[in-house]
Formats: C-alpha cells, sequence, structure tokens
C-alpha cells in the first residue's frame, strides 16, 4: 500500500467531480425526496476565513450525508455581491467597486473549492448582476403597489457638514468619520418597506411547524415586541399606556421632545429652556435614550385634566420618551413605574398610590415595537430604486418593462455629500414614464439586506425570466430543509426573509401552506483565535485554513473543524491539533491492508451496527464532533484485528465519506469500485445487532463453582471489570465470609478465581 499523500489525490477527484457534475441535482428536483440545504452565502471580501469554513463544512457534511441516504440534495451556493466594502475599498485602492467584487469572486471560488463542497454550481447566483437586482426591482414595484414600499421620514443619523445619513458604523464617539463633526438626529426621507404589516404574522407561535432556536424565534419576539395595551386621551394628548388600571396614579404626562404638541403647550416662561432640551436631544441616539441613565427633562408649564380623576396634572418634556413608539406621549405613573419614579423624585413631582383597579373605558391598541424597515441608502454599490422623479407627476414607477434599471459603471463614488449616482447626469436623466417630459431618476440604492431576503429563492433557477423565480418549482423545493448561518443574523437577514417569503405567498407566488421559509435553522458557533481572543484584524490573531490545507490536505482540516468543538460551541482554533485528524486519516487508509476474505463475529457486527446507529444520529443532530469519536473509537477496534471484512471496512469508508470526502473517494476505488462513493448508499443499522453480544463467566471462590455471570462480549476480557462485577455478587460475598481474597486467578474471557484462604 501506497503513502497517503492529499495532495495529489484531492487534486484528482476535485477534477473528476467537476467533469462528471457529480454534485448537480438530479433534473427532477420536483420529486418528493428533495432535500435542500443552504449555507448563508458570503459577502465577497475576498478571503475565506475560518468562519467560513465552519460554516460552509457544516452544511456540506449534512448534505454529503443526506445525499448518501438517498436525497435528491440541492446545495447551490453564490454570493452577497453588494456593499460598502467594495466603494471603500475602491476609494482606498482606486479600484472600480465592480471590478474589485468579480475579481474577489473568482478568489473565493477557488478558495471555497478547497473545501471540497458538493455544490450545485450551476445553480450560483451573484446579487450584483443586474440578472439578479432586476428582480429585486421588480419585488419593490409590486410592494410600492401594494403600499408596502413607501417614503417616508425618519430620525437618522446625520452629519450637516457632509449633508448625508450615516450608518451607525460610521460614528465614532459621537462624531462623523469623515469630517468628524457632531452627528445629529435629523427626520429624513427614505423609502421603508412596511414590515410593521407583517408584524403580527411574524410573531413566532408557541410551538411552531418549523425546528428553529428558541433563542432565535424568542429574539425575533421580543424584537417585534407586540403590546396591548390602550390609547387615553388626556385633554387632547392621546398616550398609549400597557396599564389602564393604574390611571388613578398618573400624576404627570410626559411628551417625546418631537411631539408636535410640545411648542403649543410650553409657555413663554419656559420657551428658552425647552427649546435648548429639544435642541440637546437630537445629539443623542435611540440607545442612548432609551438607557436614559441620568433622567432628564423639562417643564412646559401647561396642565392638563387627567380624565379618571379629573385632576390637573403637568406636562412635562423628557427623551426617555421616544417619538417613534406608541403615540409619543405617556401618562406617568411613579408609584407604579420605575422610569416614572426616578423622574419624579429627581423633579419634585407628586407620587400617589394606584388601586390598580381603574380601567377607563379607553380605545384598545395593539403597539410593536419594530419600525418599519428603511431601505434606501445613500451609495453606489447596490441596486438602483426603480423609481423616477418628475416635476408634475411627483414620484413615478419605472414600468416592468423598462427594468433592470441598471447601475453605471461610470460615476464619482467618492462622498462628496450626496449620493454618488446623481454624478453621472446623463444616467440620472429620464423621461417621466407617466408624462413623458423630462425627469430625474431616484439616485438611491436599496439596502443589501433586500438582496438577501430572498435568493433562496432564486437559485431554483437563477436563469428564469418570467419572474423572481418559477412558483411551480418553488413550491415543490420550498422550504429549504436545513439552513446554516449565524446567530447574528436573528434580528436582520432571516426576520426580512420570513417576511419576504409571506409576501410572495401573499401576491400567489408561493403556496401559502408553506410555514417558513426554512424547515431547519442551524446556528453555529464561533471560532476564536489561537490566542482564545474573538478574531479580528486589528489583534491580528485571524486565521486562514489555506495553509493548513497545504500542509496536511483538505481532509484533515474538515475532520478538524468537525471535531475540535461542537458545532454550536465557542472555541480556539489551533492549527497545529490538526495533526490528530491527520494521523486518523492515515490510521483508516492503512486499514485498507487488513481488509481480507474474513467473516465478521457476532461482536464485530456490533461494532459496526452500533456505530453506523450513532454517526447516523449525531450527524442528524449536527453533532459532528461526537460522529467523529465515534468513528475513531471504531477504528481503533478495527486496528488491533489482524484481519478486517471488507463489509466491515466499506462501511466505514462510507459513514467517512462526508466528512473525508477526497480520501474515502480514494481507498473505494482503490477496492476496485468503479463509481463515487458519493453516489453509494448510507450504510443502515441493523437493531439485531445493538444489543452487545454476551459471554458466560465462570466464577470460583477457593477453586469451587460459585456463580456464573452472563457478561457484554466487550468486557469479557477486562480483568478489572469482571472482577468488580463478580465481587458485587452475593454468593460470591457468602463464600468469601467477608475476607477479602488474597490472590485473584483470570482466565479471560472464561474463567474467575478468587483465593482467600
Ligand atoms: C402607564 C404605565 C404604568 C406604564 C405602569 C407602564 C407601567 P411596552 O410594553 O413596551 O409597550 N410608553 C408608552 N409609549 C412610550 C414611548 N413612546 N416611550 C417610552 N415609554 C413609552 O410599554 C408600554 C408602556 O411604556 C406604556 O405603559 C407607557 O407607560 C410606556 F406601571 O403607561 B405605561
Ligand atoms: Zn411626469
Amino acid at each position: 500500500m501506497r503513502r497517503y499523500i492529499p495532495k495529489e489525490l484531492e487534486a484528482k477527484w476535485q477534477q473528476k467531480w467537476a467533469g462528471d457534475k457529480l454534485y448537480d441535482p438530479q433534473d427532477q428536483l420536483d420529486t418528493n425526496d428533495k432535500f435542500y440545504v443552504l449555507a448563508e452565502f458570503a459577502y465577497p471580501s475576498g478571503d475565506l476565513h475560518v468562519g467560513h469554513w465552519f460554516t460552509f463544512t457544516g452544511a456540506d457534511i449534512f448534505a454529503r450525508f443526506k445525499r448518501l441516504q438517498g436525497y435528491n440534495v440541492f446545495f447551490p451556493n453564490g454570493f452577497d455581491a453588494f456593499g460598502l466594502p467594495a466603494e471603500g475599498a475602491a476609494i482606498k485602492r482606486g479600484v472600480h467597486p465592480k471590478d474589485w467584487t468579480f475579481s474577489n469572486i473568482e478568489r473565493m471560488k477557488d478558495q471555497y473549492n478547497t473545501i471540497g463542497p458538493s455544490f450545485s454550481f450551476k445553480n450560483e447566483v451573484i446579487t450584483c448582476t443586474p440578472e439578479y437586482y432586476r428582480w429585486n426591482q421588480w419585488i419593490f414595484l409590486k410592494m410600492y403597489e401594494k403600499g408596502l414600499a413607501y417614503r417616508g421620514k425618519t430620525l437618522s443619523n446625520w452629519c450637516e457638514f457632509d449633508q448625508t445619513v450615516l450608518a451607525n458604523e460610521n460614528i465614532e464617539a459621537g462624531k462623523c468619520w469623515r469630517c468628524g463633526n457632531e452627528v445629529v438626529q435629523k427626520e429624513v426621507e427614505q423609502w421603508f418597506l412596511k414590515i410593521t404589516d407583517y408584524a403580527d404574522r411574524l410573531i413566532w407561535p408557541e410551538n411552531p411547524l418549523v425546528d428553529w432556536p428558541e433563542s432565535a424565534r424568542i429574539g425575533q419576539n421580543t424584537w417585534i415586541g407586540r403590546s396591548e395595551g390602550m390609547l387615553i386621551d388626556f385633554g387632547g394628548i392621546e398616550v398609549f399606556t400597557t396599564r389602564p388600571d393604574t390611571i388613578d396614579g398618573a400624576t404627570f404626562l410626559v411628551l417625546a421632545p418631537e411631539h408636535p404638541k410640545v411648542a403649543e403647550l410650553t409657555i413663554d416662561e419656559q420657551r428658552t429652556k425647552v427649546e435648548e432640551y429639544v435642541k440637546q436631544s437630537k445629539l443623542k441616539s435611540e440607545l442612548e435614550r432609551k438607557e436614559n441613565k441620568e433622567k432628564s427633562g423639562v417643564f412646559t408649564g401647561s396642565t392638563v385634566e387627567n380624565p379618571y380623576t379629573h385632576e390637573q396634572v403637568p406636562v412635562w418634556v423628557s427623551d426617555y420618551v421616544l417619538w417613534g413608539y406608541g403615540t409619543g406621549a405617556i401618562m406617568a405613573v411613579p408609584a407604579e413605574d420605575e422610569r416614572d419614579g426616578e423622574f419624579a423624585e429627581k423633579f419634585n413631582l407628586e407620587i400617589k398610590p394606584s388601586s390598580c383597579n381603574s380601567t377607563p373605558e379607553g380605545k384598545k391598541k395593539v403597539n410593536y415595537h419594530i419600525h418599519d424597515w428603511s431601505i434606501s441608502r445613500q451609495r453606489y454599490w447596490g441596486t438602483p430604486v426603480p423609481m423616477v422623479n418628475c416635476k408634475s407627476c411627483g414620484i413615478v414607477p419605472v414600468s416592468y418593462e423598462d427594468l433592470p434599471v441598471e447601475l453605471p459603471y461610470e460615476v464619482d463614488y467618492t462622498p462628496k455629500g450626496k449620493a454618488p449616482l446623481e454624478s453621472n447626469e446623463e444616467w440620472l436623466k429620464v423621461k417621466c414614464p407617466k408624462c413623458g417630459v423630462d425627469a430625474t431618476r431616484d439616485p438611491e440604492t436599496l439596502d443589501t439586506f433586500f438582496d438577501s431576503s430572498w435568493y433562496f429563492l432564486r437559485y431554483i433557477d437563477p436563469k428564469y425570466l418570467d419572474g423572481p423565480f418559477p412558483t411551480e418549482l418553488a413550491n415543490k423545493m420550498m422550504p429549504i430543509d436545513i439552513y446554516f448561518g449565524g446567530g447574528e443574523h436573528t434580528l436582520g437577514h432571516t426576520l426580512y426573509a420570513r417576511f419576504f417569503t409571506k409576501f410572495f405567498q401573499d401576491l400567489g407566488l408561493l403556496d401559502p401552506n408553506i410555514p417558513e421559509f426554512a424547515a431547519r435553522r442551524i446556528q453555529h458557533g464561533i471560532v476564536l483565535g489561537p490566542d482564545g481572543q474573538k478574531m479580528s484584524k486589528s489583534k491580528g490573531n485571524v486565521v486562514n485554513p489555506d495553509d493548513e490545507v497545504k500542509k496536511y490536505g483538505t481532509d484533515a482540516v474538515r475532520i478538524h473543524v468537525a471535531f475540535f468543538m461542537p458545532y454550536d460551541g465557542v472555541g480556539p482554533w489551533i492549527s497545529e491539533r490538526i495533526w490528530g485528524p491527520y494521523r486518523f486519516i492515515e490510521k483508516v487508509w492503512n486499514l485498507c491492508e487488513k481488509v481480507g476474505n474474513v467473516e465478521p463475529e457476532r461482536e464485530d457486527l456490533h461494532q459496526m451496527h452500533k456505530t453506523i446507529k450513532s454517526v447516523s444520529e449525531d450527524i442528524e443532530a449536527i453533532k459532528f464532533n461526537t460522529a467523529i469519536a465515534g468513528l475513531m473509537e471504531w477504528s481503533n477496534y478495527l486496528t488491533k484485528r489482524t484481519e478486517i471484512s471488507k463489509l466491515e471496512y466499506e462501511t466505514l469508508l462510507l459513514l467517512f465519506a462526508p466528512f473525508a470526502p477526497y480520501v474515502t473517494e480514494e481507498l473505494w476505488s482503490i477496492l476496485g469500485h468503479e463509481t463515487s462513493i458519493h453516489t453509494h448508499s448510507w450504510p443502515v443499522a441493523n437493531s439485531d445487532y445493538f444489543e452487545a453480544a454476551q459471554a458466560v463467566i465462570v466464577v470460583q471462590v477457593n477453586g469451587k463453582v460459585r456463580t456464573n455471570l452472563t457478561v457484554d462480549t466487550e468486557i469479557k476480557n477486562n480483568q478489572s471489570e469482571i472482577e468488580k462485577l463478580s465481587l458485587s455478587n452475593e454468593r460470591v460475598q457468602k463464600f468469601l465470609e467477608g475476607k477479602e481474597p488474597k490472590k485473584t486467578i483470570f482466565v479471560p474471557g472464561k474463567l474467575i478465581n478468587f483465593l482467600s484462604n
């Protein structure tokens, strides 16, 4: 037997598989045995790091496992290719974002190949291509028609100097990253998606029909924040309360600084104070306001009537009341509510106990904490908003037959305080689709989370021309059977994807009986740097497994990924440890020489079926590390024998194939097979062999037979185990008469004799 040299055999099989299109699903994707495996597609940053390895190895192991089980597996991949980093890199290095992105994609495809993934390559989707974003625009127009895409105002981080909205990550210590000026909160007009219309349907029920982590479901429900309460009128000011029963203890009212009634209610003596306060609160972000560590506020000078007690109560302004929630005004009950209590103490306001039993006639109202989704970005590298601004008609949608509105290549994407697309005047000019006069295009682009909200449907047929995806096929393919990804996407991506799915269902594009877009969601853990710290470029502890692949081969790195910690764990990546998996592969490799013409014994079959069972269950449960441990244990058992049967060895290779696709393929061909191991079928565990075979041990005391022990053959040769079992036997104890045996004679597998005289 030659030596195991990963480099040679991996390159060979990779080529062969690609040539044979081994992993393209069978054309009949719509059969009942379809299995859709998905891993969150990556942003083409240009380097595939350990985190990607973790996600994609997990998904690939599962895809291979299901394929061996006979499913028609669909495992596509693509690139989430729009986004700000391309612009950042372009500004820094003078490369065009498009060129930068596509060269990264080429590089990353090669890197993906080093993982050995069984992707359905022909279904690739790249979101920055007009073939894809055309359908973003189509979906946007449909949403606009249904009133779900609208122009609205929101408080945004705003830089006065650059005249632009800033994302949270572009603010450093309250200052603009570009010019260093103070960032303020300003109402800015933007495009929104009315996700709040779907809030109720996005709430997870107690017992959902799908298998998602509880933490993700609770996280989303909290984020959506359904809250049942009442609207109560206090002299023309409506408040939202979840505790109407406490109204007899409501001793003052608090308005958000943005509330339109603030100016009206402020008396002249208080005006300077109030105006100064309103100005200051614009500097605070919503988060700072929610935390509201140091209670602050001002009195307007006015009072209104409490409709229940008929007392006059003072109206205050404070930024702990948010403008974006409820009515932006509250009735404060300092005796019951902690924040109101702190506020009352600080400003010496009346604290009156409440009976908690005074619910007035009020208007019932359900509120949601989730806001509508602001989706327009003043950036270049994204999907152009398919809208036109006309002087006489206002905002007019581009007509469907004029899609896609292509992103022009020639723009000035360096920040100038306006949307980069405005710099291409040729592109900007357009005839109004309604009246035909000169008009301008909307120069904004869509949030890239729009792109990732439905890419899994486009995978089904990336070239489809009659809509975003073919309904009939999608109804058969959906839901995704298992979706691998990160816990950081709980409140963003996966929530948006659920929203889009429901929207498609409402449009009649998708079967309304599909409960969620993914039937099972798996969240991976976190790989730390070798120093046990979170990986980050600035700490210099980012690991890229390219070198390890060169050194140990793909299979060893894959096994390491599967083995070094539970899939949802948190642990450091220590490259030297890949030696372990490498040695293990060598062991499996060397076992090939032991294959002979022998019949496995009962105990051998027990070991085999036990392993088939546990490995199958472990992979299904995403316990890759224990699956590998089970395989290691069985390999040790096989290594101790002088000869093993072909059945056992082939079974070992099959169980090992999802983890180590190359070496198992090579060994499979060495055994004389002409077809790929990956198209073979997964071994079936036979329950007849789950129980270990049993052996009978004769137990003597001072040479006389006193009893028999029936034990699992696994321990029949283990003297200490047999001793322990025998000594706890009543009859043996009786004949030992309480004495310690002076000597013990053990004939492995047959007899034990205790001498006490
Ligand atoms: C009186 C009261 C008494 C309240 C009490 C609570 C406890 P959730 O569950 O989050 O919906 N509230 C209403 N609008 C607000 C806003 N824009 N900014 C800050 N707080 C606001 O909470 C609803 C409760 O939060 C409301 O019920 C209101 O205070 C406050 F013992 O009214 B409550
Ligand atoms: Zn017009």
